[in-house]
């Protein structure tokens, strides 16, 4: 047995080439057919002298996705779609498939009905093997960087980030949540190990649509003992840096497949990333003729002005301290916090939001009550302050975010096989 991939690279004669069928074209007496196995394409070619009656008409019944194996002679040919083309001996068919029903560009809603068979596309086979070596890449960075790998659990009693957007569940009669954000954990956790990270999905009962909210995404979380903000932030720089980097080495069929300009790629690995206080992203936006004040948010439109404005990926950092989660550090007087979120490129937004930990009892204990928290839920993480507590700052990463802009798609859901969504049902 051999694969396309072999067949196109290797000076072979003979081939038996196992996949589906990608397009199909009959002629009088000929047959084209463009098999795909999970790296290639390569075009087969049916002569009718070359088989009974009863198997032509069979390889005419053949639909698109059909499953075979075909057996024959490989040759150059420059029509074909990568130059070579087999001259089909023998064959056999495992399923002949009944009439497929996606033909591309689909309305959303048939790619969702039909989202099993959808991801069998060729584009998001390349966003996948992007997604693999990402996600392997920044594992080998946290690794490379003593980061030591914990497993927090999924099903949580208290809130990390904001009430609104936890998914409830009923567990044995009393409630709990799924998780956010696997932080208050990961905390908890560097009092043994120092430096900690987690790689699992979070859920967000998000009420917005927008093209960058699922409601279960892929989660990587550090934390790391006796980190400062600019500790941290070098950390997410570095490692963002790797994942591309990683990205454009071995993913370059990919990135071509998929019209990702990779020069754009390299110059976020080799600039250093820009840096601006919120304070200052406020004055740009108002600069630029927004509506917006200090004290205001920044949302998707925001950012995307922002991330137009540089050339690289921005960390903003010191928001107001009300704008953010109660667990950040205080900083300029409780006016901010030492926090950044990292907003990517082309417009494509927040990709990580990180901070600083407030590492004192009584100010994180006032917040918690500030925040309208109950505070019996969190005291075992008030135990953290009380118990040899020590500065301490960490991130989380979007998988899905990080890879939307890397690959530069348009929307979040097609990072993900069976994304969920607030618009679409859950039907697979
Ligand atoms: O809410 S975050 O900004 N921050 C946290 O959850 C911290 N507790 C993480 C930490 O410090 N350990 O979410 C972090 C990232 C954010 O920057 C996005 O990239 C991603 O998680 N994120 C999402 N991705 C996809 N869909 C949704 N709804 C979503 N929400 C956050």
């Amino acid at each position: 047995m051999t694969n396309i991939k072999e067949a196109l690279e290797k000076d072979l004669k003979e081939v038996s080439l196992r996949g589906w069928i990608y397009r199909k074209r009959e002629l009088k007496d000929k047959i084209f057919v463009v098999l795909r196995d999970k790296d290639e394409i390569i075009q087969c070619v049916f002569s009718k002298e070359n088989f009974d009656e009863k198997s032509w008409k069979e390889l005419l019944e053949l639909q698109i996705e059909a499953s075979i194996e075909v057996f024959g002679f490989v040759r150059e040919d420059p029509r074909a779609p990568n130059g070579k083309e087999v001259e089909v001996k023998n064959y056999k068919i495992f399923d002949k498939g009944l009439p497929f029903p996606l033909h591309g560009r689909e309305e959303v809603s048939t790619i969702m009905k039909y989202r099993h068979l959808w991801i069998r596309s060729r584009k998001f086979n390349a966003i996948l093997k992007i997604k693999a070596t990402l996600m392997q890449a920044l594992r080998e960075w946290l690794e490379k960087n003593e980061y030591i790998e914990v497993n927090p659990p999924i099903i949580i009693p208290v809130a990390v980030e904001e009430v609104q957007t936890l998914f409830e569940i009923n567990y044995f009669d009393k409630k709990a949540y799924l998780t956010q954000s696997s932080q208050l954990y990961l905390e908890a956790l560097i009092y043994s190990l120092e430096k900690v990270y987690c790689l699992a999905p979070s859920f967000r009962a998000e009420k917005s649509r927008t093209r960058r909210h699922l409601h279960e995404y892929w989660h990587l979380e550090i934390e790391s003992a006796w980190y400062d903000l600019k500790d941290i932030m070098r950390d997410a720089e570095s490692m963002v840096k790797y994942g591309i980097e990683k990205v454009i080495e071995k993913n370059e069929k990919e990135l071509k497949f998929l019209k990702r300009d990779t020069k754009i790629l390299e110059n976020y690995v080799e600039k250093p990333f820009e840096k601006i206080t919120y304070e200052k992203a406020i004055e740009i936006l108002q600069s630029k003729g927004l509506n917006i004040n200090y004290g205001d948010d920044l949302g998707a439109d925001e950012e995307r002005v922002l991330t137009l404005e540089f050339e690289v990926p921005i960390f903003v950092t010191h928001y107001p301290r009300k704008l953010k989660a109660f667990y950040m550090k205080e900083s300029g007087n409780g006016k901010t916090v030492e926090n950044f979120d990292l907003l990517a490129s082309e417009g494509y937004g927040e990709i990580i939001g990180g901070s600083q930990r407030e590492d004192d009892y009584e100010i994180l204990k006032n917040k918690i009550i500030e925040w309208n928290l109950p505070l019996e839920k969190y005291e075992w993480y008030l135990d953290l302050r009380r118990y040899g507590s020590v500065p301490h700052s960490g991130f989380g990463l979007g998988i899905e975010r990080m890879l939307m802009w890397v690959c530069k798609l348009e929307h979040i859901r097609d990072t993900l096989p069976f994304p969920r969504l607030r618009e679409t049902e859950i039907l697979i």
